[in-house]
């Protein structure tokens, strides 16, 4: 921002032409209602950037008053248009792209404007344009928009629609704007964000899936077609800043490394800005946060408990929004605020799950009786509306013992808490956005839940979440054991936990509906309550909304807003159209036939068809957190026939809660929705059937030729799991090159994740040792009989797995420079998954630990040198790893480990 006196000479003759220019580019402007800085030539620079001009420009400045009145005019007059003329192009980003009325915005990027000026020989001769020097501005009014996505919650949840949870924002939002009670999910976290971000079907962009299951068919890549380019890409390239915060969960997980590519991250998504985690959850207290293309740093942990990652994720969010106003505040912006909330674990601080204490001792019963009446009092649910039945899979809360209700309570209170700290800070963003006056022209659109709330718990809940994922149930029994060993029922939602709760409670947060995530066949798991606020632009404050909605209109809403046209070429690739329709119809008219007519559904082998009011629903006959063999082979390819699977039918506009099944009395109903269902599936590469399931059957990536992972050096770190070495199910062994000074060395040579799973290898009191967290369930622990030599030692783990099945049992050696000098032996080992969020770390253990014994000195660095760590995963090729490769992929999650 500076400019010497000879670059301040040299544009004076051009500072002449912008004046000429100045009320052409003013007329292009973006009108605000509040004045806004113009370009001016004088006084436009500022005064410490006027000061550090050389003296003779300085004297004469407008700044330069304080240097005396006796400076000569002359001077005076040649300095302030000199600087004027610097000022003009230090401030060029006033600047529009020449004539943009006339540009073609569905062909993206914008074209270049062609100079509009002439060129002379010299400057004498030529005419200038600034119109090529600018930048592309959106259209004239288009509103701010904060897009705001929940995870994992229900619709009988928030306050707002009924829930017992308080969510005095999303209320705020809605008496000022409207509520919909017709807003449809996927029933899956990936597949919804996919489908609210490129306005297409989740399967046509390749999400039938989550990123952490990239498949081989069309519909399940986990890579969105170069076709189907998202809308913020949209928004990017006509000229609104971009930005996403919080989880993203589309970025497959085997491209989560420095390596990319990084069209599949945010920023390839059309975001300026990432600041959040790319998998499906992430630790509150301790997330590995990503800064656009790169892991910025684990925050929290042992190490500062004062760290919460939905607060910082509103901080995070209100300083960039500051930013962007300081730098240019006539610019619009998007912001999709996506939480980790209410996804597992369920981790929140005592202050806000204390507030209800024992609001839920009456049960999930009562929960659902309670919520369904103060739904019909607020009219979210018409008076005609009938409660739906308890499933036999859930248990009646009056069939509990004592201490399972304690404990299923506790969990519903912190799965509570959690969820209105989720609301307070969305209601942060607000406020600032209301302080800095921009709320009034910002369309919210403020979603609560991406699916139904989450029935991953199974039936008792979970301490650990990642015990469901590795296919490992707990008796209640097992589950109170578990809990008292992490600290007892009050460490519940704290960081020695990372806890889900009884599947009976999302069943009963999704009230008035049947079942939840996953189960994309039914109202429980798709249907999710929507807030839109647009104060000026939406009439009917605290209206209701009730026409039939969906994710993939979300995009075109927005586009439609913004007066953009969806594109129909990005980067030289023609667009497939967006599928859903733009929902700004009811903005202004609550009585408007609904556009959204027809909908097919998909999850996991769950479907419906939605078409003119009817649904016709067909659930995979198995209880939806059941993942166990025999179950998935009654699906298995060479068994499963799809005509055999029945179909309930419900009219949605007499059976809002669908209580009334109709199929018996419509058949011919039930056979033309189905028909169209497979019409819908063919046509959005939904089939093959089941093929989101494909790995639990066998159809599994091709055996990796790679054996070797070498890390040079102790500056690798936050490495997500996707990418880490694969030890699970297989013998490995971890050879490290380190370097221990004479007076010692102590600290963590390589670490993994933590202590509800996760392994260590670190040296402590002069020895070495091995930590093994299996889920937080058992931890083995293995140390060296005699101290490390110092100098160069080379240091070695060797992991043999006992027979070539899931979680093999297997033998732990450790090695100095060759000579064993310790092990022991592991009885479990991790099948699937150690966590769902951290990484792995070479010289450090960054987050929460993997061993207690270190937690205090925590990331506990290794005070040597690592001149190395080595990974040697037992070769491809032989039947026994093949064997094991096999096991890992086809039967992942599927098989019991006994606890
Ligand atoms: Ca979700
Ligand atoms: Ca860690």
């Amino acid at each position: 921002m500076r400019a010497t006196v000879h670059q301040l000479v040299a544009v004076r003759r051009a500072a002449t032409e912008v004046t000429a220019l100045l009320p052409h580019l003013d007329r292009h402007r973006r009108p605000r209602p509040e004045p806004r800085s113009q370009l001016r030539l004088d006084g436009v620079l500022p005064v410490g950037s006027v000061r550090r001009c050389p003296k003779r420009v300085r004297a004469g400045s407008s700044a330069g008053h304080e240097d005396g009145a006796g400076s000569a005019q002359d001077d005076y007059g040649d300095a302030r248009r000199i600087v004027g003329a610097a000022s003009a192009l230090l401030y060029i980003e006033g600047l529009e792209m020449a004539d943009q009325h006339g540009v073609d915005r569905s062909r993206l990027p914008l074209r270049d404007p062609p100079f509009a000026g002439r060129r002379g020989r010299t400057l004498a001769d030529s005419t200038p344009d600034w119109g090529a020097a600018g930048d592309v501005r959106p259209p004239e009014g288009a509103p701010n928009i904060l897009l705001v996505l929940i995870d994992d919650a229900g619709f009988g949840q928030p306050s707002t629609f009924g829930g017992p949870v308080q969510t005095p924002n999303l209320t705020r939002m809605a008496d000022a704007g409207l509520r919909y009670n017709a807003m449809h999910m996927t029933a899956l976290c990936s597949p919804t964000r996919a489908a609210l971000l490129t306005g297409r079907n989740h399967h046509r962009v390749g999400f039938g899936s989550t990123g952490e299951f990239s498949g081989p068919f069309p519909g399940y890549t986990s890579v969105v077609p170069k076709d189907c380019a998202p809308f913020p890409k949209a928004l990017q390239m006509n000229g609104y800043s971009t930005a996403a915060f919080g989880k993203w969960h589309m970025t497959p997980n085997h491209v989560q490394g420095p390596s990319g590519p990084f069209d599949r991250w945010p920023s390839g998504w059309g975001f300026d800005y990432f600041w959040g985690f790319l998998g499906g959850e992430s630790g509150q207290y301790d997330p590995m946060i990503y800064e656009n293309n790169s892991v910025d740093q684990v925050y929290g942990g042992p190490a500062d408990r004062s760290f919460y990652l939905p607060d910082a994720m509103a901080d995070k969010t209100i300083e960039w929004l500051h930013g962007i106003t300081a730098h240019n505040d006539t610019k619009p912006w998007f912001v999709y605020f996506s939480t980790g909330c209410a996804h597992a674990p369920h981790q929140v601080t005592e202050e806000w799950h204390a507030k209800y204490r024992g609001k839920f001792d009456a049960g999930w019963d009562v929960y659902r009786e309670e919520t369904f009446a103060r739904q019909k009092a607020l009219g979210v649910v018409p008076e005609d509306a009938v409660l739906t039945e308890r499933d036999e899979a859930f248990p009646a809360w009056d069939s509990l013992s004592a201490e399972e209700r304690t404990l299923y309570a506790r969990q519903m209170e912190v799965y509570a808490g959690y969820q209105e700290n989720a609301d307070h800070n969305v209601g942060r963003v607000l406020d600032e956005l209301e302080r800095m006056g921009q709320l009034d022209d910002t369309l919210v659109l403020y979603i609560w839940g991406d699916n139904g709330a989450s029935m991953e718990g199974t039936l008792t809940g979970s301490f650990n979440e990642l015990t469901m994922f590795n296919g490992i149930p707990l008796t209640p029994e097992q589950q109170l054991a578990l809990v008292n060993a992490s600290g007892g029922i009050d460490a519940w939602g704290g960081p020695t936990t990372a806890p889900h709760c009884s599947a009976a409670w999302a069943w009963a947060g999704n009230a008035p509906f049947q079942w939840g995530k996953q189960v994309a066949s039914h109202l429980g798991g798709t249907r999710n309550p929507m807030v839109v606020h647009w104060p000026g632009n939406i009439a009917a404050q605290g209206g209701l909304r009730t026409q039939f909605t969906h994710v993939i209109d979300i995009g075109p809403t927005i586009l439609e807003v913004a007066g953009i046209p969806q594109p129909t070429s990005v980067d030289g690739i023609d667009q497939f159209p967006m599928q859903g329709t733009s929902l700004a119809y009811t903005f202004a008219d609550g009585t408007a036939p609904e556009r959204h007519t027809q909908q097919y559904f998909e999850i996991f082998g769950n479907r419906a068809m939605y078409k003119d009011g009817w649904w016709a629903a067909s659930k995979l006959p198995r209880i939806p957190w059941d993942l166990t063999p025999p179950t998935l082979r009654r699906f298995a390819p060479d068994v499963l026939d799809p005509d055999a699977l029945t179909w309930e039918l419900y009219y949605l506009p007499d059976d809002f809660s669908q209580a009334n099944d109709l199929a018996t009395r419509h058949p011919d109903k039930v056979a033309e929705l189905n028909a169209l269902w497979w019409q819908e599936a063919e046509a959005n590469y939904v089939t093959p059937l089941l093929a989101g399931l494909s790995a639990f059957f066998g159809i599994v990536p091709p055996l990796s030729e790679k054996t070797r992972w070498t890390f040079w050096g102790n500056d690798v770190q936050n490495f997500p799991q996707g990418i880490m070495p694969p030890t699970l199910n297989r013998s490995y062994t971890i050879t490290a090159d380190v370097e221990i000074p004479e007076d010692g060395a102590e600290g963590v040579i390589v670490a993994a994740f933590d202590h509800l799973g996760g392994y260590s290898l670190f040296v402590m009191d002069g020895k070495l040792h091995h930590t093994y967290s299996f889920i937080g369930i058992e931890t083995y622990r293995h140390e060296s009989t005699t101290t490390l030599p110092t100098g160069n030692v080379r240091v070695r783990l060797e992991f043999e797995a006992d027979t070539p099945v899931m979680a093999p049992a297997g033998t732990v050696t450790l090695f100095a420079n060759d000579r064993q000098i310790g092990g022991g032996r592991m009885d479990h080992t991790v099948p699937a998954f150690f966590s769902g969020y951290a990484g792995l770390d070479i010289g450090r253990d960054n987050g929460e630990v993997v061993d207690g014994r270190y937690e205090k000195l925590a990331p506990f660095a290794f005070t040597g040198t690592i001149h190395k760590v080595t990974y040697d995963i037992r070769p491809p090729g032989q039947p026994h790893n093949d064997a094991l490769h096999q096991a890992q992929y086809a039967e992942s999650q599927a098989r019991h480990v006994e606890a």
